[in-house]
Protein backbone atom coordinates (compact mmCIF):
# COMPACT_ATOMS: atom_id res chain seq x y z
CA UNK A 1 0.00 0.00 0.00
CA UNK A 2 1.54 2.98 -0.69
CA UNK A 3 1.78 6.25 1.72
CA UNK A 4 -1.57 8.37 2.12
CA UNK A 5 -1.52 11.78 1.72
CA UNK A 6 -1.62 12.86 4.89
CA UNK A 7 0.77 10.56 6.21
CA UNK A 8 3.30 12.24 3.23
CA UNK A 9 2.44 15.57 4.17
CA UNK A 10 3.33 14.83 7.69
CA UNK A 11 7.09 13.07 6.11
CA UNK A 12 7.23 15.47 4.19
CA UNK A 13 7.00 18.89 6.85
CA UNK A 14 9.10 16.32 9.20
CA UNK A 15 11.77 16.19 7.34
CA UNK A 16 11.86 20.34 6.14
CA UNK A 17 11.83 21.13 9.48
CA UNK A 18 14.97 19.73 10.04
CA UNK A 19 16.51 20.36 7.17
CA UNK A 20 19.28 23.54 6.91
CA UNK A 21 21.58 24.39 4.41
CA UNK A 22 24.22 26.56 4.75
CA UNK A 23 25.34 28.73 1.42
CA UNK A 24 28.50 30.03 0.79
CA UNK A 25 30.37 33.74 0.54
CA UNK A 26 32.10 33.08 -2.66
CA UNK A 27 29.03 31.61 -4.39
CA UNK A 28 27.75 35.73 -4.33
CA UNK A 29 30.90 37.06 -5.37
CA UNK A 30 32.00 37.22 -8.90
CA UNK A 31 34.10 33.83 -10.11
CA UNK A 32 35.23 32.61 -13.46
CA UNK A 33 36.91 30.01 -15.13
CA UNK A 34 40.44 29.98 -16.44
CA UNK A 35 39.88 31.65 -19.72
CA UNK A 36 37.91 34.87 -18.23
CA UNK A 37 35.41 36.02 -15.85
CA UNK A 38 31.98 37.44 -17.00
CA UNK A 39 31.29 39.89 -14.08
CA UNK A 40 27.60 40.42 -12.98
CA UNK A 41 26.17 43.80 -11.64
CA UNK A 42 24.94 42.47 -8.69
CA UNK A 43 27.76 40.41 -7.47
CA UNK A 44 28.50 40.71 -3.96
CA UNK A 45 31.96 42.75 -3.80
CA UNK A 46 32.09 42.61 -0.03
CA UNK A 47 31.50 41.05 2.84
CA UNK A 48 28.82 42.67 3.90
CA UNK A 49 27.01 42.75 0.46
CA UNK A 50 27.53 38.50 0.95
CA UNK A 51 25.75 38.45 4.39
CA UNK A 52 22.96 40.69 2.78
CA UNK A 53 22.48 38.49 -0.34
CA UNK A 54 22.67 35.80 2.22
CA UNK A 55 20.35 37.06 4.53
CA UNK A 56 17.93 37.54 1.60
CA UNK A 57 18.15 33.80 0.32
CA UNK A 58 17.35 32.92 3.96
CA UNK A 59 14.40 34.86 4.36
CA UNK A 60 12.97 33.47 1.11
CA UNK A 61 13.62 30.05 1.81
CA UNK A 62 13.71 29.57 5.44
CA UNK A 63 16.56 26.74 5.45
CA UNK A 64 19.73 28.89 5.25
CA UNK A 65 20.56 30.13 8.43
CA UNK A 66 24.23 30.08 8.24
CA UNK A 67 26.81 31.71 5.03
CA UNK A 68 30.19 29.60 5.03
CA UNK A 69 33.40 31.80 5.32
CA UNK A 70 36.30 31.75 3.53
CA UNK A 71 39.11 33.28 5.52
CA UNK A 72 41.21 34.99 2.93
CA UNK A 73 38.26 36.46 0.97
CA UNK A 74 36.26 37.27 4.12
CA UNK A 75 38.51 38.16 6.86
CA UNK A 76 41.51 39.53 5.43
CA UNK A 77 42.62 40.93 9.24
CA UNK A 78 42.31 37.26 10.31
CA UNK A 79 40.91 37.19 13.98
CA UNK A 80 40.80 40.95 14.05
CA UNK A 81 37.79 40.92 12.16
CA UNK A 82 35.82 39.01 13.94
CA UNK A 83 34.09 41.50 15.73
CA UNK A 84 33.00 43.15 12.37
CA UNK A 85 31.39 39.83 11.01
CA UNK A 86 29.48 39.78 14.25
CA UNK A 87 27.85 42.80 13.69
CA UNK A 88 26.91 41.46 10.08
CA UNK A 89 25.62 38.36 11.84
CA UNK A 90 22.85 40.76 13.95
CA UNK A 91 22.16 42.97 11.17
CA UNK A 92 21.49 40.62 8.31
CA UNK A 93 19.94 37.43 10.79
CA UNK A 94 22.51 35.23 9.28
CA UNK A 95 24.68 33.08 11.42
CA UNK A 96 28.71 32.49 10.44
CA UNK A 97 28.99 28.87 9.41
CA UNK A 98 31.82 26.92 8.30
CA UNK A 99 35.36 28.54 8.96
CA UNK A 100 37.90 27.63 5.17
CA UNK A 101 41.02 28.34 5.43
CA UNK A 102 42.73 29.04 2.59
CA UNK A 103 45.92 26.78 1.89
CA UNK A 104 45.75 27.72 -2.38
CA UNK A 105 46.19 30.75 -3.01
CA UNK A 106 49.60 32.08 -1.74
CA UNK A 107 52.70 32.38 -4.25
CA UNK A 108 54.25 30.41 -0.98
CA UNK A 109 52.29 27.09 -2.02
CA UNK A 110 52.80 26.69 -4.94
CA UNK A 111 54.45 23.08 -4.56
CA UNK A 112 51.94 22.08 -2.14
CA UNK A 113 51.50 23.66 2.13
CA UNK A 114 51.26 20.94 4.70
CA UNK A 115 52.60 18.54 2.35
CA UNK A 116 55.20 21.04 1.14
CA UNK A 117 58.80 20.25 1.62
CA UNK A 118 59.68 22.93 3.48
CA UNK A 119 59.16 23.22 6.93
CA UNK A 120 59.50 26.26 7.19
CA UNK A 121 56.24 26.49 4.40
CA UNK A 122 54.56 23.79 6.20
CA UNK A 123 54.75 25.59 9.64
CA UNK A 124 53.09 28.50 7.73
CA UNK A 125 50.33 26.93 6.57
CA UNK A 126 49.98 24.90 9.87
CA UNK A 127 49.62 28.80 11.48
CA UNK A 128 47.32 29.80 9.17
CA UNK A 129 44.99 26.66 10.11
CA UNK A 130 45.45 27.43 13.87
CA UNK A 131 43.98 30.90 13.11
CA UNK A 132 41.47 29.50 11.26
CA UNK A 133 40.80 27.89 14.31
CA UNK A 134 40.50 30.44 16.82
CA UNK A 135 38.34 32.45 14.38
CA UNK A 136 35.85 29.39 14.51
CA UNK A 137 36.35 29.41 18.55
CA UNK A 138 35.12 33.55 18.47
CA UNK A 139 32.49 32.95 16.08
CA UNK A 140 31.34 30.09 18.15
CA UNK A 141 31.50 28.09 14.74
CA UNK A 142 31.56 24.24 14.88
CA UNK A 143 33.27 23.26 11.38
CA UNK A 144 37.02 24.17 10.57
CA UNK A 145 36.31 23.28 6.56
CA UNK A 146 40.29 22.06 5.22
CA UNK A 147 40.02 21.45 1.26
CA UNK A 148 44.17 20.92 0.47
CA UNK A 149 44.51 22.11 -2.82
CA UNK A 150 48.39 20.28 -2.91
CA UNK A 151 49.77 17.99 -5.16
CA UNK A 152 52.30 17.25 -7.61
CA UNK A 153 51.90 17.85 -11.84
CA UNK A 154 54.61 15.20 -12.93
CA UNK A 155 55.87 11.55 -11.96
CA UNK A 156 58.49 11.37 -9.95
CA UNK A 157 58.58 15.06 -8.59
CA UNK A 158 57.53 14.28 -5.36
CA UNK A 159 57.47 12.16 -2.73
CA UNK A 160 54.19 10.50 -2.07
CA UNK A 161 55.05 9.06 1.21
CA UNK A 162 56.75 11.51 2.66
CA UNK A 163 54.01 14.38 2.15
CA UNK A 164 51.46 11.72 3.56
CA UNK A 165 53.59 12.38 6.90
CA UNK A 166 54.17 15.71 6.65
CA UNK A 167 50.38 16.32 6.30
CA UNK A 168 49.41 13.63 9.33
CA UNK A 169 51.94 15.88 11.64
CA UNK A 170 50.30 18.99 10.98
CA UNK A 171 46.40 17.41 10.34
CA UNK A 172 47.16 16.13 13.93
CA UNK A 173 48.27 19.51 15.84
CA UNK A 174 45.22 21.25 13.81
CA UNK A 175 43.08 18.72 15.38
CA UNK A 176 44.76 19.11 18.72
CA UNK A 177 43.82 22.60 18.77
CA UNK A 178 40.09 22.33 18.04
CA UNK A 179 37.89 23.63 21.28
CA UNK A 180 34.94 22.05 22.60
CA UNK A 181 32.32 21.18 20.07
CA UNK A 182 34.35 22.55 17.03
CA UNK A 183 35.20 19.95 14.55
CA UNK A 184 37.24 19.80 11.38
CA UNK A 185 36.39 18.37 8.14
CA UNK A 186 38.57 17.16 6.13
CA UNK A 187 37.31 17.56 2.07
CA UNK A 188 38.93 15.78 -0.99
CA UNK A 189 38.94 15.96 -4.74
CA UNK A 190 40.97 13.63 -7.55
CA UNK A 191 42.27 16.30 -9.77
CA UNK A 192 42.71 20.07 -10.02
CA UNK A 193 44.98 22.33 -9.65
CA UNK A 194 47.17 19.33 -9.38
CA UNK A 195 47.18 17.54 -12.55
CA UNK A 196 49.16 14.41 -11.85
CA UNK A 197 48.57 13.48 -8.34
CA UNK A 198 46.68 15.11 -5.26
CA UNK A 199 47.63 14.79 -1.94
CA UNK A 200 44.28 14.00 -0.96
CA UNK A 201 42.36 12.51 -3.70
CA UNK A 202 39.78 10.40 -2.94
CA UNK A 203 37.54 9.32 0.87
CA UNK A 204 39.88 6.58 1.74
CA UNK A 205 42.69 9.13 1.86
CA UNK A 206 40.71 11.63 3.75
CA UNK A 207 39.04 9.47 6.24
CA UNK A 208 43.01 7.80 7.17
CA UNK A 209 44.13 11.29 7.52
CA UNK A 210 40.99 12.45 9.38
CA UNK A 211 41.18 9.05 11.98
CA UNK A 212 44.90 9.53 12.17
CA UNK A 213 44.53 13.70 13.61
CA UNK A 214 41.27 12.41 16.01
CA UNK A 215 37.95 11.92 16.72
CA UNK A 216 37.02 15.59 16.10
CA UNK A 217 38.27 15.14 12.47
CA UNK A 218 35.46 13.78 9.66
CA UNK A 219 35.27 13.79 5.82
CA UNK A 220 33.32 16.39 3.97
CA UNK A 221 31.51 15.43 0.86
CA UNK A 222 31.82 17.41 -2.21
CA UNK A 223 29.85 15.80 -4.90
CA UNK A 224 31.36 17.26 -7.74
CA UNK A 225 35.20 16.23 -6.51
CA UNK A 226 34.76 12.39 -8.10
CA UNK A 227 35.92 10.82 -11.36
CA UNK A 228 32.97 9.85 -13.66
CA UNK A 229 30.70 7.46 -12.51
CA UNK A 230 31.44 7.33 -9.18
CA UNK A 231 29.01 5.96 -6.95
CA UNK A 232 28.90 8.55 -4.51
CA UNK A 233 25.89 7.29 -2.34
CA UNK A 234 27.96 4.08 -1.22
CA UNK A 235 30.23 6.38 -0.41
CA UNK A 236 28.05 8.14 2.12
CA UNK A 237 26.72 4.98 3.09
CA UNK A 238 30.13 3.69 4.22
CA UNK A 239 30.96 7.54 6.03
CA UNK A 240 28.16 6.85 7.87
CA UNK A 241 28.80 3.49 8.48
CA UNK A 242 32.33 4.26 10.14
CA UNK A 243 30.67 7.28 11.71
CA UNK A 244 33.48 9.21 9.59
CA UNK A 245 30.74 11.71 7.58
CA UNK A 246 31.02 14.87 8.56
CA UNK A 247 29.09 17.19 6.19
CA UNK A 248 28.73 17.91 2.36
CA UNK A 249 29.71 20.66 -0.26
CA UNK A 250 26.41 20.12 -2.88
CA UNK A 251 26.93 20.77 -6.36
CA UNK A 252 26.41 19.49 -9.49
CA UNK A 253 28.59 19.03 -12.67
CA UNK A 254 28.50 17.20 -16.31
CA UNK A 255 32.12 16.72 -16.45
CA UNK A 256 34.48 17.36 -13.82
CA UNK A 257 34.39 20.21 -10.93
CA UNK A 258 31.50 22.37 -12.86
CA UNK A 259 30.06 24.15 -9.64
CA UNK A 260 26.43 24.00 -11.32
CA UNK A 261 23.61 24.62 -9.51
CA UNK A 262 22.34 21.41 -7.51
CA UNK A 263 20.30 18.92 -9.25
CA UNK A 264 20.81 20.57 -12.46
CA UNK A 265 22.32 17.93 -14.60
CA UNK A 266 21.39 14.56 -12.17
CA UNK A 267 18.59 15.35 -9.42
CA UNK A 268 17.97 11.13 -9.48
CA UNK A 269 22.24 11.19 -7.78
CA UNK A 270 20.92 13.79 -5.03
CA UNK A 271 17.95 12.03 -4.05
CA UNK A 272 19.87 9.06 -4.04
CA UNK A 273 22.74 10.51 -1.32
CA UNK A 274 19.72 11.98 0.42
CA UNK A 275 17.89 8.33 1.00
CA UNK A 276 21.45 7.43 2.72
CA UNK A 277 21.28 10.43 4.70
CA UNK A 278 16.97 9.54 5.75
CA UNK A 279 18.19 6.18 6.22
CA UNK A 280 20.39 6.77 8.88
CA UNK A 281 19.43 7.64 12.73
CA UNK A 282 18.32 11.00 13.96
CA UNK A 283 21.71 11.24 15.87
CA UNK A 284 23.53 10.55 12.67
CA UNK A 285 22.04 12.97 10.99
CA UNK A 286 22.40 15.38 13.42
CA UNK A 287 25.82 15.50 12.77
CA UNK A 288 25.91 16.48 9.16
CA UNK A 289 26.47 19.61 8.06
CA UNK A 290 24.89 20.52 4.39
CA UNK A 291 26.48 23.04 2.71
CA UNK A 292 26.40 24.63 -0.95
CA UNK A 293 29.31 25.28 -2.92
CA UNK A 294 28.71 26.69 -6.00
CA UNK A 295 29.63 29.43 -7.95
CA UNK A 296 27.98 29.69 -10.94
CA UNK A 297 29.19 32.48 -13.49
CA UNK A 298 26.25 33.29 -15.56
CA UNK A 299 23.18 32.34 -13.64
CA UNK A 300 22.38 35.06 -11.82
CA UNK A 301 23.98 34.60 -8.28
CA UNK A 302 20.91 35.32 -6.00
CA UNK A 303 18.51 33.36 -8.67
CA UNK A 304 21.00 30.55 -8.51
CA UNK A 305 21.67 29.97 -4.91
CA UNK A 306 17.59 30.44 -4.23
CA UNK A 307 17.08 27.93 -6.85
CA UNK A 308 19.75 25.23 -5.33
CA UNK A 309 18.13 25.81 -1.65
CA UNK A 310 14.64 25.05 -2.96
CA UNK A 311 15.97 21.82 -5.37
CA UNK A 312 17.81 20.19 -2.18
CA UNK A 313 14.63 20.55 -0.26
CA UNK A 314 12.60 19.13 -3.17
CA UNK A 315 14.97 16.69 -3.47
CA UNK A 316 14.98 15.69 0.40
CA UNK A 317 11.59 15.62 0.58
CA UNK A 318 11.47 13.35 -2.19
CA UNK A 319 13.63 10.80 -0.06
CA UNK A 320 11.36 11.42 2.73
CA UNK A 321 8.74 9.65 1.10
CA UNK A 322 10.75 6.38 0.37
CA UNK A 323 8.44 3.45 2.43
CA UNK A 324 11.81 2.39 4.31
CA UNK A 325 10.20 -0.28 6.14
CA UNK A 326 8.53 -1.66 2.61
CA UNK A 327 11.77 -1.45 0.98
CA UNK A 328 13.46 -3.16 3.49
CA UNK A 329 11.68 -6.55 3.26
CA UNK A 330 11.42 -6.40 -0.39
CA UNK A 331 15.36 -5.82 -0.71
CA UNK A 332 15.65 -8.93 2.34
CA UNK A 333 13.24 -11.41 0.07
CA UNK A 334 15.16 -9.57 -3.31
CA UNK A 335 12.19 -8.78 -5.32
CA UNK A 336 14.08 -6.60 -7.38
CA UNK A 337 11.59 -4.88 -9.56
CA UNK A 338 8.99 -4.10 -6.76
CA UNK A 339 12.14 -2.35 -4.50
CA UNK A 340 13.22 -0.39 -7.67
CA UNK A 341 9.32 0.58 -8.43
CA UNK A 342 9.21 1.91 -4.60
CA UNK A 343 12.48 3.96 -4.66
CA UNK A 344 11.76 5.31 -7.90
CA UNK A 345 8.16 5.68 -6.84
CA UNK A 346 9.22 7.84 -4.44
CA UNK A 347 11.44 10.16 -6.80
CA UNK A 348 9.11 10.75 -9.16
CA UNK A 349 6.22 12.43 -7.06
CA UNK A 350 6.05 15.66 -7.56
CA UNK A 351 6.49 17.39 -3.90
CA UNK A 352 6.46 20.76 -4.81
CA UNK A 353 2.75 21.04 -3.69
CA UNK A 354 3.24 19.59 -0.03
CA UNK A 355 6.79 21.91 -0.23
CA UNK A 356 4.72 25.06 -0.73
CA UNK A 357 2.24 24.40 2.15
CA UNK A 358 4.78 23.73 4.08
CA UNK A 359 6.60 27.19 3.30
CA UNK A 360 2.81 28.57 3.69
CA UNK A 361 2.36 26.86 6.99
CA UNK A 362 5.67 28.30 8.27
CA UNK A 363 4.78 31.91 7.24
CA UNK A 364 7.04 31.33 4.43
CA UNK A 365 7.32 33.28 0.28
CA UNK A 366 5.22 30.35 -1.41
CA UNK A 367 7.45 30.33 -4.14
CA UNK A 368 10.61 31.81 -3.20
CA UNK A 369 12.32 32.32 -6.09
CA UNK A 370 8.66 34.38 -8.20
CA UNK A 371 9.49 36.48 -4.48
CA UNK A 372 12.46 36.84 -5.18
CA UNK A 373 11.80 38.58 -8.61
CA UNK A 374 8.66 40.24 -6.80
CA UNK A 375 11.13 41.72 -4.68
CA UNK A 376 13.39 44.18 -6.54
CA UNK A 377 16.30 42.96 -4.55
CA UNK A 378 18.19 42.47 -7.58
CA UNK A 379 17.61 44.97 -9.21
CA UNK A 380 18.59 46.87 -6.04
CA UNK A 381 22.00 45.61 -5.46
CA UNK A 382 22.50 45.77 -9.47
CA UNK A 383 22.18 49.34 -9.29
CA UNK A 384 24.10 50.12 -6.01
CA UNK A 385 26.82 47.54 -6.85
CA UNK A 386 27.11 47.91 -10.66
CA UNK A 387 29.84 50.71 -11.24
CA UNK A 388 31.89 48.77 -8.03
CA UNK A 389 32.04 45.56 -10.11
CA UNK A 390 32.54 47.31 -13.46
CA UNK A 391 36.24 48.19 -11.42
CA UNK A 392 36.96 44.88 -9.99
CA UNK A 393 37.18 42.71 -12.67
CA UNK A 394 40.51 41.48 -11.85
CA UNK A 395 39.93 40.35 -8.39
CA UNK A 396 38.42 36.66 -8.10
CA UNK A 397 36.91 36.47 -4.84
C1 LIG B 1 37.67 23.29 -4.24
O1 LIG B 1 37.30 22.95 -5.54
C2 LIG B 1 36.47 23.63 -3.39
O2 LIG B 1 35.49 22.63 -3.55
C3 LIG B 1 36.81 23.80 -1.93
O3 LIG B 1 35.75 23.45 -1.11
C4 LIG B 1 37.05 25.27 -1.83
O4 LIG B 1 36.99 25.78 -0.53
C5 LIG B 1 35.96 25.79 -2.71
O5 LIG B 1 35.91 24.86 -3.79
C6 LIG B 1 36.20 27.23 -3.07
O6 LIG B 1 36.07 27.54 -4.40
MN1 LIG C 1 34.10 22.13 -1.99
Amino acid sequence: MAMSTAAQQEQVFAALDGFRIEVPSWGFANTGTRFGKFVQGGAATTIEEKFADAGQVNLLTGASPTIALHVLWDLPGGKADVPAIQKLEKQFGVKSGSINPNLFQDAEYKYGSIANPSAEIRGNALAHLLDSVEIGKELGSTDVSLWIADGSNYPGTQSVRRRIEWMQEVLKSTHDALGEGQRMLVEYKPFEPAFYHTDIADWGMALELARNAGPKAKVLVDTGHHYQGTNIEQIVAWLLHLNALGGFHFNDRKYADDDLTLGSIDPYQVFRIFHEILSASAAERASIAFMIDQSHNLKGKLEAMVQTVVTAQELYAKAALVDRAKLAGLQQECKLVEAEETFRGAFWTDVRPMVKEWRIARGLPAEPLQELAKSGYVEKITEERGSKNAKSASSYA
